[in-house]
């Protein structure tokens, strides 16, 4: 799908509307800093990168809580403006990398790709399901709710009319899962969506997870990829510096092998990395946690594979 000379464009989003830990917005200039695009380039890629979208000319004055949603609209404003973003790049066969910011980001991030690839399958690495409904969720933090909005689940907030809902359950896959609500896990199975959990990469290995995961959301490999990586999907002791941490996670090496077998796929069409907040930890906790984020993008655009 991507035309040569590869050509990556990093959406830089420096957001963290999504949820209340402040920090996680400075997330992209750490990974771009830690050098990623000249790591990038290095692998014979074309990066472009026009500058951290800070979202400036997006002024919501007065945002009270929808029900329980926090920043509703500022929420809605900035990612109907990702979904732009990355849509444009996708048109132009360019591989989108967006660079978080919060989780809340997917709902732009995977708008744009399906509007552009709506047979595009989604595969989504976390700790979480992020699949609260407006009706469902505890914490009122956008950031574990991006899914529900894509599926067009739930009540409908007219904040978000412009989300369409694009994706269908079944071109939905998880993999990572450890820490999902009551009110999510009846979603999952109402929906019939396809989670493999922790406990299933412990029965299966990651490498026969992968292939199940591929074999349910794309059974014949020939429909478009979107990567969403929460760097909380990580074991904290490999991404220490992220704000919603939960223990029992993926190894370095699961993290990347998921990453390299999308890629070997030649399927990828956008990447997510989200969730890094280097406000969350010591120096070398963030160092690590940059360090490792930088990896799996890097892996994901073929670093690893001989
Ligand atoms: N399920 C919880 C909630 O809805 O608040 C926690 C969500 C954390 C979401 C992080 C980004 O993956
Ligand atoms: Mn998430
Ligand atoms: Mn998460
Ligand atoms: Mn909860």
């Amino acid at each position: 799908f991507i035309s040569e000379p590869k050509t990556a464009a990093i959406v830089g989003c420096s957001f963290s509307g999504g949820q209340p830990k402040l920090g996680v917005d400075k997330g992209p200039i750490h990974l771009v800093e830690a050098g990623l695009i000249d790591q990038l380039a290095g692998l014979g890629w074309k990066v472009k990168f026009d500058g951290h979208n800070q979202f400036e000319d997006i002024k919501v004055l007065d945002d009270p809580p929808i029900g329980i949603l926090k920043n509703p609209r500022l929420v809605s404003r900035v990612n109907e403006s990702v979904a732009q973003v990355v849509e444009a790049h996708v048109r132009n066969k360019e591989l989108p990398i967006t660079l978080g910011g919060d989780h809340s980001l997917a709902i732009g991030t995977i708008s744009g790709t399906l509007s552009v690839h709506p047979n595009a399958c989604v595969i989504w690495i976390d700790a979480h399901a992020d699949i609260n409904t407006a009706e469902s969720t505890d914490s009122g933090n956008i950031h574990g709710m991006p899914v529900s909005f894509l599926l067009g689940l739930g009540s409908k907030i007219p904040e978000f009319s412009w989300v369409k809902p694009l994706l269908k359950a079944e071109r939905l896959v998880y993999i990572g899962l450890r820490d999902v609500d009551v009110g999510e896990k009846r979603i999952l199975r109402e929906n019939n969506i396809k989670a493999f959990s922790m406990h299933d990469v412990d029965k299966y290995g990651i490498g026969r997870v992968v292939e199940m995961a591929l074999d349910h959301v794309n059974p014949k490999r020939d429909l478009p990829i979107h990567l969403s990586f929460d760097v909380d999907a990580l074991d904290p002791s490999v991404a220490p510096s992220t704000g919603t941490p939960v223990r029992g996670g993926l190894t370095f090496r699961e993290g990347h092998y998921i990453c390299e077998a999308v890629c070997e796929t030649g399927l990828l069409v956008a990447l997510d990395l989200v969730e890094v907040n280097p406000s969350l930890a010591d120096d070398a906790s963030v160092e690590q946690t940059v360090a490792v984020g930088c990896s799996l993008v890097r892996s994901a655009l073929g670093e690893t594979l001989l």
